[in-house]
């Protein structure tokens, strides 16, 4: 079956998933957290039949202080580094019990790889590649992008922006911040093949939640690259994360896109994008940028965001 022909119930206003969150409250994840957002949102769409496993990081720290948990679903707490291997080897094991008919044979159970930038970009990314490579059917993985390794305390990641300053590429009279581009996590995981990697930001939340049913549809590894704000992070009020996950869209810095077997679909064309200096202004980390650096900054975006034009216009989906 081909990514594009997956079918599934599309998640709509009218017909939002109901009931109690299968993330219960009383986590303790800051206010406005970005990654708590999209996690609500990801069980949301998926509702009880499915198996999470977490890296550790925010979202495992926040949810699961012992005795406690907030997770309502079959869940597994893992290593830092190795998320996506032990959601391989759950996959296989699901797969295995479907055989020998203790799991109903025509009912699909996704096990769904949750891990932060760091777990994904840096310290998992191996992990990550092997079962990308692997083409586990069931197998989605999540990356909630806050930009940096925030459970520890603010330190740069390899997903940390050009400019941001972090407690380990703090501003100051010898640097900028952080001195390298940000990696490209959605562009190596599509360059694995894979039949469906994706992008999505919390402020367009149907967006999300389908592209997660979609990943669930689709037969074979699935890739979501979610941005997730961090007002405790980036010096930032907790009521703009919502805000913040919309100018990122609408600056291109962050554009929706979906790889469908190797296609590209620009989900949400940005033809008037506002300047990458607006979205700058809600967050402390680059407040120490000077215009020069901002031009520069500037000038990536737009050249990134013609090369993904230029990709979904030479395969489209
Ligand atoms: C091998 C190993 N190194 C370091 C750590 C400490 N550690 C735990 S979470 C974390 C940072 C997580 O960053 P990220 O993956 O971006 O998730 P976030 O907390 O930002 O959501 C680090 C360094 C660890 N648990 N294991
Ligand atoms: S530090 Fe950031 S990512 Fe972690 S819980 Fe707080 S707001 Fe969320
Ligand atoms: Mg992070």
């Amino acid at each position: 079956m081909r990514a594009v022909d997956a079918v599934y119930e599309k998640v709509t206003a009218k017909n939002f998933p109901k009931g109690p969150d299968t993330l219960a409250y009383g986590h303790r994840a800051c206010q406005g957290c970005g990654e708590v957002l999209a996690l609500r949102l990801l069980l949301k769409s998926l509702g009880t039949d499915f198996i999470a496993v977490s890296a550790t990081g925010c979202m495992e720290v926040c949810t699961s202080t012992f005795p406690q948990s907030s997770w309502r679903i079959p869940w597994l707490h893992v290593a830092f580094e190795n998320a996506a291997a032990v959601a391989s080897g759950v996959e296989q094991a699901v797969q295995i019990l479907r055989k020998k008919g203790h799991l109903p044979r025509d009912k699909r159970i996704p096990v769904v790889a949750v891990a932060g930038d760091g777990g994904t970009a840096d310290i998992g990314l191996q992990a990550l590649s092997g079962a990308l490579e692997r083409g586990h059917t069931d197998f989605i993985y999540v990356c909630l992008d806050n930009e940096a390794y925030m459970n520890t305390g603010i330190q740069r990641s390899s997903a940390t922006p050009f400019g941001a300053n972090t407690t380990t590429s703090p501003a100051g009279s010898h640097s900028k911040g952080q001195h390298t581009w940000k990696k490209n996590m959605p562009a190596i995981a599509a360059a694995h093949g894979v039949p469906y990697v994706a992008t999505a930001s919390p402020a367009f939340h149907l967006d999300l939640m389908n592209k997660i049913r979609r990943a669930a549809a689709v037969e074979g590894p699935a890739y979501l690259h979610v941005y997730a704000p961090c007002p405790t992070g980036w010096r930032m009020k907790s009521e703009l994360s919502v805000e913040s996950s919309r100018l990122v869209v609408n600056s291109r810095i962050f554009p929706l896109y979906e790889v469908l077997d190797g296609r590209y679909i620009i989900n949400r064309k940005v033809d008037n994008p506002i300047p990458v200096a607006d979205y700058f202004k809600q967050q402390g980390r680059f407040r120490h940028l000077k215009p020069e650096d901002v031009e520069k900054i500037q000038a990536r975006v737009n050249q990134e965001y013609e090369n993904l034009v230029k990709l979904a216009e030479t395969f489209p989906a």
